[in-house]
C-alpha cells in the first residue's frame, strides 16, 4: 500500500520537523541529534564537578529528578524557595561554566523560533530515572521575561505536558525523543508545563534515564 512520505517519517526522530506549539512556541524534532553525544558528555563533566542532587522543594520534599547545573548562574529550591544562585550550594563553588555547546545550540534552536541574540546564562540539568516527574508549573523566577527558554530533550523518551496560561486550562500532551528542542518565549513564556514519569527503559546514549537541559536568561 502506498503511503505519504509525511506519514512515513511522521515518527521518525531522526527526522527534523517543527511543530507549532503556540504563536511563540516551537517543538524543534531531532534539532539537537547530531551534538546529542556531545551534549551527554558534557553533562557527564559538568556533573563531576557539581554532582547530582535531589533538591528541596520548599515544602521540604525532595523532587523526584536529579538535578545539577552551570553557567553564570543556576536555578536552586530548597526550604527558602525558588532562586538562581552563582554557587552551587553542595560544593560552595562557582557553577561549572556553560559547555559552548550548550549556548550554541541554544542560540541557534532560539533564533528558529524567532527569538534573535538569545544568549542563556544558566542552564539547569535535570535527570529522570524511570518514575521521576515534574508537576505542571510556570518558569517566573527569571528577572526578563522577554527571553524565551530552551528545553532540550536527551535519552529516554517522556511526555510533556503543555499548559494554557492558567492552571485550570487542560494541557496538551507532547511526546518528546532523544534530540527533540522545545523553544518557548515572548506570549507563551509564561505557559504551564511539566513532564509524566518517565517509563522504563534503556537509551543507547544516557542508560536508563532521560536528561534534559533547559537554557534560559536568568538576569
Ligand atoms: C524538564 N524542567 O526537566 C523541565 N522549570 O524537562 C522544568 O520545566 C523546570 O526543572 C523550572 C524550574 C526547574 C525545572
Ligand atoms: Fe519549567
Amino acid at each position: 500500500m502506498q503511503q505519504a512520505a509525511s506519514d512515513l517519517f511522521a515518527d521518525d526522530p531522526a527526522t527534523p520537523s517543527v511543530l507549532p506549539l503556540g504563536a511563540q512556541a516551537l517543538l524543534l524534532r531531532g534539532f539537537a541529534l547530531a551534538q546529542a553525544a556531545e551534549l551527554i558528555q558534557a553533562v557527564r563533566q559538568v556533573a563531576h564537578q557539581a554532582p547530582w542532587r535531589h533538591m528541596l522543594t520548599p515544602g521540604g520534599k525532595p523532587m523526584s529528578v536529579a538535578t545539577t547545573g552551570c553557567g553564570p548562574l543556576s536555578w536552586i529550591t530548597d526550604r527558602r524557595g525558588y532562586r538562581y544562585v552563582a554557587q552551587d550550594p553542595l560544593t560552595q563553588l562557582p557553577w561549572p561554566a556553560m559547555p559552548p555547546a550548550f549556548a550554541a545550540l541554544a542560540s541557534a534552536a532560539a533564533l528558529r523560533a524567532g527569538f534573535a541574540a538569545f544568549a542563556p546564562d544558566a542552564c539547569l540539568i535535570n535527570r529522570y530515572a524511570p518514575g521521576a516527574r515534574m508537576s505542571l508549573h510556570q518558569d517566573r523566577d527569571e528577572q526578563d521575561l522577554a527571553a524565551p527558554i530552551v528545553s532540550v530533550s536527551l535519552g529516554l523518551p517522556a511526555v510533556f505536558l503543555w499548559g494554557g496560561a492558567t492552571r485550570a486550562e487542560r494541557a496538551q500532551r507532547v511526546p518528546l525523543q532523544h534530540g527533540d528542542v522545545l523553544v518557548w518565549g515572548g506570549v507563551d513564556r509564561l505557559r504551564f508545563h511539566g513532564v509524566l514519569p518517565v517509563a522504563p527503559g534503556e537509551h543507547p546514549a544516557t542508560g536508563a534515564c532521560r536528561i534534559n537541559l533547559t537554557l534560559r536568561r536568568a538576569l
